[in-house]
């Protein structure tokens, strides 16, 4: 049958292909990215998740089966091809191949829906349909290797700083986050929901005695708006750590923030480059500010703003500004967050509740949590919610709960920032948004 492997293996990716193995037999699998027949000689561009090989066929030096074979090439086929090294300094990298087998492993069709190699440009509808194309380009698959290296750092991380890694229930029985909506699902006779956020059970887990733990996964949120920064499907980094506060987690946030921008650094500098995009090392601390100065600043930048309001856009706009790239805003008023947060001792009227900004951009919200039943009981009620439908949660809070603190971070965002783009959905391979449901 033709197209199989069989007995085929790649010995070389593109990139490992210099002129010093000029002479040498190798074999490259990847994706037809050019073809230039110009009758005597034929030049192919192969492509691999590396970079770029050339394919140099002279018509005489080559086996006239070899050329009909070339001739069948289409782009973004996908091919095995065995040749010989050889030097070139008018091929890229110095070096070519040229070929002594074929095995054409899968032919694309024609015309494509999109096109990979970023000569005519897409719309991002036309690229998210045909995502499995747009991510052929390397600038594309650039954001996502620099997303897989946030997420590799941070665990390690968590992992370095005692947290033990935790997964929790993504079908849930009640709301966590005020605000943002639910999807409702059949769960057999009863109502569910698709979770908000692990809040409630890494918060169970400060009761259970391990301390620290982290998670990383999917929240779901029913926002009916469409924004550049917000999806109905999005990936939390979720932190709690028993006995600590929330300037003890804003700490730990500040650190992971820095140890993911330094290993990007280090390890993306080729995406990084790709992106056009400059990642400085943030200096350390993060700036904080109250929100009561925020909303002097935001005042006095002609955006009216009463007290005990959210963030409006222009307000975030406004604010970021004029603060630098990170900072901490803290000391929200207590009734804009949700009934986990603790009030301040001195002014109820107030929480320990943070965000993390990036410019204009929240990244984070996190908080020191009510650790006492009855006033967590209290506020659940305050903002007319039953306490009969947190019973399983409550629980947790009547036999012993340590005071404890955290946060969670949106990881898409994050890579918003890491990779410098501007639309969230650029970071998420298949983002989930008030239109979008496929692929
Ligand atoms: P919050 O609701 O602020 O807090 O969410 C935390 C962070 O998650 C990201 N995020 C989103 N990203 C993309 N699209 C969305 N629709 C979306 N919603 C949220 C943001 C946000 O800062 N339980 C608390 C966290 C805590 O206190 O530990 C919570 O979920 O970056």
């Amino acid at each position: 049958m033709e197209g199989l492997l069989n007995n085929w293996r790649r010995t070389n990716y593109a990139k490992n292909i210099t002129p010093k193995l000029t002479g040498e037999e190798i074999i490259i699998m990847g994706w037809v990215h050019e073809i230039r027949d110009l009758g005597g000689i034929i030049f192919i561009l192969v492509r691999d998740t590396t970079g770029m090989i050339q394919i140099t066929a002279p018509s005489k030096k080559v086996d006239p089966k070899i050329l009909e074979e070339l001739r069948k090439f289409r782009k973004e086929s996908v091919v095995a091809i065995k040749g010989t090294v050889q030097e070139s300094n008018k091929a890229p990298n110095n070096v070519e191949i040229i070929p002594q087998e074929i095995n054409i492993l899968s032919l694309a069709n024609q015309p494509l829906p999109m096109d990979p190699t970023e000569k005519v440009k897409a719309e991002i509808d036309t690229r998210l349909d045909s995502r499995f194309l747009d991510l052929r380009k390397s600038n594309i698959s650039a954001i996502f290797k620099i997303k897989s290296q946030m997420l590799h750092t941070v665990r390690d991380f968590f992992y370095k700083n005692g947290f033990l890694e935790i997964s929790t229930p993504k079908l849930v029985a009640s709301a966590t986050e005020g605000g943002t909506e639910l999807f409702p699902i059949t769960y057999f006779e009863k109502e569910a929901f698709l979770g908000q956020s692990p809040q409630l059970y890494k918060q169970i887990m400060m009761s259970s005695g391990v301390d620290k733990v982290f998670e990383i996964g999917q929240i779901f949120r029913a926002e009916e708006h469409d924004t550049l920064r917000h999806l109905n499907e999005a990936i939390s980094i979720d932190a709690e750590a028993s006995f600590m506060d929330g300037n003890d987690m804003m700490k730990v946030l500040n650190n992971m923030i820095e140890q993911v921008i330094i290993d990007i650094n280090e390890y993306c500098k080729e995406e990084l480059e790709l992106l056009d995009h400059k990642l400085p090392i943030p200096d350390k601390p993060f700036p904080k500010i109250t929100y009561d100065e925020a909303v002097d600043i935001i005042n006095s930048k002609g955006i009216e703003m009463e007290w005990g309001e959210d963030l409006s856009r222009a307000a975030e706009k406004a604010l970021g500004n004029t603060m630098d790239d990170f900072y901490f805003l803290t000391e929200w008023p207590s009734h804009v967050k949700p009934f986990y947060v603790m009030p301040c001792a001195h002014d109820p009227t107030k929480s320990h509740a943070f965000d993390l900004m990036y410019k204009n951009l929240e990244l984070s919200s996190g908080a020191t949590r009510v650790h006492q039943y009855n006033i967590l009981v209290e506020q659940i009620k305050e903002r007319d919610l039953n306490p009969d439908a947190f019973n399983s949660y409550l629980k947790a809070f009547e036999y012993g709960m340590p005071p404890h603190a955290g946060w969670g971070v949106g990881a898409d965002r994050l890579t918003m920032v890491l990779t410098g783009v501007n639309n969230i959905r650029e970071t998420v391979l298949f983002p989930r948004d008030r239109h979008r449901l496929t692929p």
